[in-house]
């Protein structure tokens, strides 16, 4: 393959399977070729995931989006009181998880606002009624920022407060929550917020727990390059430290009724970029999500050739990116995925939530 000067001995270097530096990645961001990045991409994901593009049969559940954060980039959360703000009871929940496909799915995945008043055993009645209710399902419940929320009003500190889930149906953790690890940008988009170092001592903690977890990073606010970059390197460090990682999943931001709303949305050139550049430097992950509710399905669908090799789910309700503006559906039947996939050359494989089972479809 030919590639443009600017990435020769990055080229070389993901030949021989060699990991790539903080320099290499600052690089590949100031590159104009984004085909040749792709390309790269694509050889480190094909050499860990062959042809095989999975998806998984999901739905998710938002049970509050009352806040105590109000994070700059989020237009989903609201203050107790405020007009459209809800706290959904236990018996809402189980019809919610119940009314696509009478609950007969292969994972929930859970997250919400960190609700001022809502007890600890609140969510363990959640995880319990959810558990009692559809037993083969997993429960991926709780950002890491969910976690230090809950470790706080248990009182029981981090260690407990996790096994005290998991005794009640915890399964595995989100991704969400990282946004950028950057404390400078950090504090300009979510100043409220645990700090990166907290949000990767939770993950660090509830991997030693033997919970696995998703990583995110949200990109197109403020972040810089060297922001992005940072944080892959810390997220690589500590999936060298634990292994406990399942996937990656870049997260374009989405402005829309948020107080960022000046900024303007990603494009499909950015979205793809932070996608392969991830695949390119996250060379201890097995999995790179390209999350089709914030691409959009027709970047995530390309994205299959950019180093992705997971599209997410069905998902059926999503209300945090689309209270931002997304003009995604909130759900995609199975056969949508499929076909996205196999149009692309790729095949489709339906998978659980710790890529245990697969099965080709
Ligand atoms: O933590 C909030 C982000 C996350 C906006 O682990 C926004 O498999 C864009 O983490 N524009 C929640 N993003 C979603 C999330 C997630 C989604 C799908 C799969 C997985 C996984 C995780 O959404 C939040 C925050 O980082 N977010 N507001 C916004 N305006
Ligand atoms: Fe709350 Fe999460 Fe929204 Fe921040 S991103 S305001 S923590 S719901």
């Amino acid at each position: 393959m030919k590639l443009h000067p600017s990435l020769e001995s990055i080229g070389q270097k993901v030949g021989k399977g060699e990991r790539l530096s903080h320099e290499d990645g600052l690089s590949l961001f100031r590159s104009p070729d984004l085909l040749s990045i792709g390309a790269l991409a694509n050889i480190v994901r094909e050499r860990k995931n062959g042809n095989r593009a999975y998806f998984i049969n999901n739905r998710h559940i938002n049970p509050t989006n009352i806040c105590k954060n109000r994070c700059k980039f989020c237009a989903f959360s609201k203050t107790s009181g405020e007009e459209g703000a809800y706290t959904m009871g236990l018996e809402e929940i189980l019809k919610a998880a119940s009314d696509y496909n009478n609950g007969n799915v292969s994972e929930f995945h859970i997250v919400g606002g960190l609700h001022p008043d809502l007890p600890f055993r609140f969510y363990e009645d959640m995880l319990k009624a959810l558990k009692r209710r559809f037993p083969a399902v997993h429960i991926q419940a709780f950002t890491a920022v969910e976690i230090a929320y809950l470790a706080e009003i248990s009182h029981l500190g981090l260690g407990k407060t996790l096994g005290r889930l998991r005794e009640a149906g915890l399964g595995s953790m989100p991704g969400g929550g990282a946004e950028i690890f950057s404390p400078s940008t950090r504090k300009k988009i979510c100043p409220e917020k645990i700090t990166g170092d907290e949000w990767l001592q939770i993950m660090e903690t509830a991997h030693g727990l033997g919970i696995r977890t998703n990583a995110t990073m949200l990109y197109g606010h403020l972040e810089s390059m060297e922001d992005c970059v940072d944080h892959l390197l810390r997220l690589r460090e500590l999936q060298d430290k634990t292994g406990g990682f399942l996937a990656f999943i870049p997260l374009a931001f989405h402005p829309k009724n948020t107080d960022l709303e000046t900024v303007r949305s990603t494009t499909g050139q950015l979205d793809l970029r932070v996608l392969s550049i991830s695949r390119l430097m996250l060379d201890n992950f097995d999995h790179i999500k390209a999350y089709w509710i914030m691409m959009g399905p027709k970047i995530s669908q390309l994205s299959l050739l950019f180093g992705a090799d997971d599209m997410d789910g069905t998902v059926v309700e999503e209300k945090i990116t689309h209270a931002a503006g997304a003009e995604t559906e909130e759900f995609t039947a199975k056969q949508t995925l499929m076909d996205l996939i196999r149009e692309t050359g790729r095949e489709p494989y339906e998978r659980d939530t710790l890529y245990q089972k697969m099965v080709k479809v």
